[in-house]
């Protein structure tokens, strides 16, 4: 009876080990079933057929398992002979087509001696597999090789495809230089939460990134500028002749190789060619394009727009001269020599925030405008995307561009990524043309996701709590139009892949659930836990993440005879908010938030933490009661 007990209780805390699923993003259905699945150092991959691409996927795993775990795991075909001490991950590609789970989707069970993934196609494995990972614990993701006898995931049946074909995220490559290795693990990064679109924003005013072979100075010249840190815009002009040090650019090998690491990954890269505006870089290289006669230099982040409530004016000539004919000249061999190298259906032609002032004094645009009956300067950009259109599409591939493409009338066939919040997506979907919405408001991962005063500089922020409540479909939309959707991060204060990883994470998490998963998917709380549980994930792979979530909320407001109230929240449950205004350092003993509090009299500072079942969670925030005047309007 003892034994019997005995044998019971291991059991129970052998099958415990196993932990809760926690998976991002959210699986269309997932049930618990049957007993946790063991890994040990004798289980073996089996392949249903001799097909490559399954052959290379389980490779894929068996690899991943040799470096994290240490286990040398075999890859057999189907019907050959098995270990029997051994248990068995099967990969199988469906003979007769799973119509529920379409190109990318999966089964996966997992139970005892025996998992399967099942897919249609070999993406839909590879999907299954990040899932079937994400179901073991955190140690499977760790940088350093773990050894333990052996691994186990809770026994399961999961059903699983997305809800959008586009999941993407926008990496800036030319604010700020990502070298080839850092893209790579950006990639790796990407795919775990089922992303399937690197967008590639490979011009800017402040670098040229790509090699074109055939205009050598884009890279020579538009690759450099002068190192600066601090504040865009706010940062020390270049000397005249100060080295220009900071940047550097893909080869065309470079680039294939990126291509294909994202190909193997199943991931397309969508490359940008940031066009009429923003191209400072290529005017700096090439100062026959713009229309004001000069010398330019790339920017160094120095200010050099100015931005205002009408909206904005060029102090230097960044743009085209879209009444120029050797300008298209240039794109022609620019887009010819990108449409080479990525194989992906769409190449983004950028569109977005071209100035005009300078537009509006050249002679040749005026010209232009008589020629070709343009009534306004919008209608003049609507004429040079459409004339680029042409060239994209001569080049064997589809045109999409910023909302701005919008205006003054769209290019046929143009799909439209839409920033400045819904309207231009709706619009566009409206026009019968595809979208992918990409509203600033919910998915810029440049703006700030914590307390401003202690985070990057930047105008604008954006709590992880607003980006999970994105809603790829607008109201009223024909979904159908709506490809999907992409989290974007500009770089402007954004230096290096740490801080890209900082950036990202966890509000990626947020937007990859609103990719995949199906949209009733929308319990917070719950998604918040997962969140927590993938912390400890990304920590064991050693990849960044804000843990701004903690940090409460403060919110300064003018009160009666302006005074200043303050008022504290957060944007998790459970936390609680602890404050002091006597310059020393409050702890969970010290007067806990409950409603608005005034600043009293003489007060420097107001120091703010947040507790969680009596343990500190949250940064201690420091902040200057001057700054909270500020905020409140009262001085
Ligand atoms: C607007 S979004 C831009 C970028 C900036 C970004 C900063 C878009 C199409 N253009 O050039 O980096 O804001 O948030």
């Amino acid at each position: 009876m003892k034994k019997t007990l005995l044998a019971l209780f291991l059991l129970i805390t052998l099958s415990s080990q196993a932990q809760e699923p926690a998976l991002i993003p959210q699986p269309v259905s997932l049930e618990k079933r049957g007993s946790s699945f063991e890994l040990n150092k004798f289980t073996q991959i089996e392949v249903s057929e001799k097909n490559p691409d399954l052959v290379r996927m389980a490779r894929f795993l068996s690899q991943h398992l040799l470096t994290k775990t240490g286990f040398q795991i075999r890859v057999i075909l189907a019907g050959e002979p098995k270990d029997n001490k051994g248990t068995t991950i099967s990969l199988s590609l469906n003979r007769k087509e799973d119509a529920a789970i379409g190109e990318e989707g999966y089964t996966l069970e997992a139970s005892g001696s025996y998992s399967i993934i099942r897919a249609n196609k070999p993406a839909g494995l590879f999907y299954g597999i990040q899932t079937f990972l994400q179901l073991f614990p955190k140690d499977i993701e760790s940088v350093e090789m773990v050894k333990k006898d052996y691994w186990t995931c809770p026994g399961v049946r999961i059903t699983d495809y997305p809800r959008f074909g586009w999941r993407g995220l926008m990496l800036d490559v030319s604010r700020h230089f990502f070298t080839k290795e850092e893209v790579k693990r950006f990639i790796d990064d990407m795919v775990k939460y089922k992303y399937n679109v690197l967008h590639w924003h490979l011009t800017d005013d402040q670098g040229w990134r790509i090699e074109i072979k055939s205009l050598p100075k884009l890279t020579s010249v538009g690759a450099w500028r002068v190192p600066r840190v601090g504040r865009v815009s706010y940062v020390t002009p270049p000397k005249p002749d100060e080295p220009r040090t900071y940047g550097g650019f893909y080869t065309q090998d470079d680039i294939k190789e990126i291509v294909q690491y994202a190909k193997d990954r199943f991931v397309n890269v969508l490359p940008e060619i940031d066009v009429p505006g923003h191209s400072l870089a290529m005017v700096a290289a090439y100062p026959e394009l713009n229309g004001t006669p000069g010398t330019y230099q790339v920017n160094s982040l120095e200010k050099f727009m100015n931005w205002h409530s009408g909206g904005f004016d060029a102090l230097v000539d960044n743009t085209l001269n879209p009444a120029n004919d050797t300008v298209y000249q240039y794109l022609d061999k620019i887009f010819g020599e990108v449409a080479q190298l990525f194989p992906f259906e769409y190449i983004h032609m950028g569109g977005d925030e071209c100035a005009k002032n300078f537009w509006a004094q050249n002679a040749s645009i005026k010209k232009l405008m008589e020629k070709e009956n343009l009534k306004d300067l919008h209608e003049v950009q609507s004429y040079f995307v459409k004339r680029l259109g042409g060239i994209i599409q001569k080049h064997g591939k589809k045109m999409i561009g910023w909302d701005e493409i919008l205006e003054g009338g769209l290019a046929e066939g143009a799909a439209v990524m839409s920033w400045r919040g819904d309207k231009g997506g709706i619009e566009a979907a409206k026009l019968k043309h595809p979208v992918v919405m990409t509203p600033n408001q919910f998915v810029y991962l440049d703006f700030n996701q914590g307390e401003a005063w202690l985070e990057p500089p930047i105008y604008a922020n954006l709590r992880m709590k607003k980006t999970y409540q994105f809603e790829p479909v607008p109201d009223g939309v024909d979904p159908k139009f709506i490809l999907g959707g992409q989290g974007n991060l500009w770089t402007e204060q954004v230096p290096g892949l740490r801080s890209a990883q900082y950036m990202v994470w966890p509000r990626a998490f947020a937007i990859a659930e609103k990719l995949w998963s199906p949209k009733n998917a929308k319990d917070y709380n719950q998604f918040v836990k997962r969140v927590e549980v993938h912390f400890e994930r990304l920590d064991a792979a050693q990849t960044k993440h804000a843990n701004t979530i903690y940090d409460p909320i403060i919110v300064a407001k003018k009160g009666e005879n302006d005074k200043v109230m303050i008022e504290l929240s957060s944007e998790i449950e459970g936390l609680d908010i602890y404050y002091s205004f006597d310059e020393t350092h409050p702890d969970n003993f010290y007067p806990k938030y409950t409603a608005p509090v005034a600043i009293p009299l003489d007060a420097i500072n107001l120091k703010v933490v947040a507790y969680r079942s009596g343990k500190p969670v949250s940064r201690q925030i420091d902040i200057p009661v001057t700054e909270l005047k500020r905020r409140a309007g009262v001085k």
